[in-house]
């Protein structure tokens, strides 16, 4: 036993000069060991042992493994402790730091086990999302700037109870009051725009399409996760813009896209005082067979780059047809501005939607789960819907949460340079698809979303 007290005592002397330079040189919170005594040793050996100046408290965490917690005064490092008794054996059988345990990151919404695409269980072709989550989970960029997706859509069920926390609030309007209170050039636009009648007030059908479609939409982009409720979206949090602008003319949509631009330039220029911080814009509908070269669709590519400059990028799904777009032309999937993602849909096989998704090697960036996607329907309610209009809100959200993830440097880019920000978020996404054969050769990428690796990439930029 005396042999075991001196090597013990001139361990910790050791132990206590060693971590003073390591002090100096490394800032380290490792303070604490996790000791297993050797078998033979009995509780007042070990206390013996244990009885040093360098030692703050410690606890028996395992009694009968003679296993410790062991607080030190000063950082410690548990190699110098092995290192120090290798080979004197009959005192300690390991050491360990007592590594920080972070709880997994898996919400806990009922209906997630039905979300195939998100949770992680089993299926081919999930883009990883419960990884991601570890990262980050949205809400909010590293410089705490509130991180908004416009839903270009139907309109969008604001009072569903999986959304409502998510839905973005223009802090500076008075609703229903006939007044443009922050002077941002729109009368009460409370929560969005309706670029259909061109007023604050979204719609509120329920039995029309374009709504559920649009609140399945938004769903999938940010219905609050972790809430014990129904899904959750790719962001548990993140706040959605609904602005209704997918049915009517063209000039309905250049309306909605002109909100948009207007919000996020307002923010820009107020330096976040007004206006919304819009990283991206869903747009899950267009044109088919339409060429976006041709001068009957010039305000396509025109809008699309007004925004990408502000940095806004734009998710478009292509068509839902099993065509070439990039032979066929389809707008906006093959329209040529570089702040454009064009989407195609893929299924639980990992395959391409078998029954009709488009594709081009030129035009359509990547593929993301469309196929049997559950989210928010109105009525508080949710459904299966599949289609490339459910495949784009997977890559919109993923472009959100990649902003919540992003470094300090990537963060100070999306003030500074908002239009390179747009550039390179779209870079990593379409970095970091896992490649599969259905998409090989027929789209950009060949590859579908996998916002696990995308996270991870934009964490480090
Ligand atoms: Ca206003
Ligand atoms: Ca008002
Ligand atoms: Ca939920």
């Amino acid at each position: 036993m005396a042999k075991h007290l001196i090597l013990v005592s001139t361990f910790f002397s050791l132990l206590w000069v060693n971590s003073t330079l390591q002090a100096q040189t490394k800032q380290t919170n490792a303070q604490k060991l996790i000791i297993r005594f050797d078998a033979a040793l009995k509780t007042d050996q070990v206390a013996a042992l244990l009885r040093d100046e360098n030692i703050e408290t410690y606890e028996a965490l395992v009694p009968s493994l003679n296993l410790y917690l062991v607080t030190f005064k000063r950082p410690t490092s548990s190699k110098t402790f092995l290192k120090t008794f290798a080979g004197q054996s009959g005192i300690v059988k390991y050491a360990q730091p007592d590594h920080p345990v972070k709880l997994r990151q898996s919400p806990n919404d009922p209906e997630l086990k039905s979300q195939w695409s998100i949770n992680g269980i089993s299926s081919r072709g999930d883009i990883e999302a419960t990884k991601a989550w570890e990262l980050g989970t949205g809400g909010k960029d590293t410089a705490g700037n509130e991180i908004v997706v416009a839903v270009v859509d139907g309109g969008t069920d604001i009072s569903h109870k999986d959304l409502q926390k998510n839905i973005w609030v223009n802090k500076g309007e008075i609703p229903d009051n006939g007044i443009d209170d922050d002077k941002n050039g729109y009368i009460d636009d409370i929560n969005g725009w309706n670029a259909i009648d061109d007023k604050g007030t979204l719609p509120t059908d329920k039995h029309d399409s374009g709504y559920m479609h649009g609140t399945h939409v938004a769903g999938i982009i940010g219905a609050e996760g972790n809430n014990n409720l129904q899904v959750s979206g790719i962001n548990w949090n993140t706040k959605i813009m609904p602005v209704a602008g997918s049915s009517g003319e063209t000039s309905v949509v250049a309306r909605a896209y002109g909100y948009v631009l207007a919000q996020k330039k307002l923010w820009l220029e107020s330096h976040g005082k007004k206006g919304a911080n819009i990283v991206a814009t869903n747009s899950s509908f267009g044109v088919d067979n339409a060429d976006c070269s041709s001068p009957d669709y010039s305000v396509w590519n025109d809008l699309y780059t007004e925004m990408g400059n502000v940095g806004i990028v734009s998710v478009v799904a292509t068509s839902n047809s099993d065509v070439d777009v990039d032979s066929v032309g389809d707008v906006p999937s093959a329209c040529e501005s570089p702040y454009i993602i064009s989407v195609t849909n893929t299924d639980s096989n990992d395959d391409k939607y078998a029954e009709g998704a488009g594709y081009g090697a030129k035009h359509v960036h990547l593929g993301a789960p469309g196929t049997d996607i559950l989210s928010t329907v109105p009525d508080n309610k949710t459904r299966k819907l599949t289609g490339t209009s459910m495949a784009t809100p997977h890559v919109t959200g993923a472009v959100a949460l990649l902003h919540s993830v992003g470094s300090k440097r990537f963060t100070e880019m999306t003030q500074q340079n908002p239009a390179q920000a747009a550039k390179q978020i779209k870079e990593i996404l379409l970095k970091s698809v896992d490649p599969i054969s259905g998409l090989k050769d027929i789209t950009v990428t060949g590859g579908r979303l996998n916002v696990f690796k995308a996270s991870q990439e934009i964490s480090k930029y």
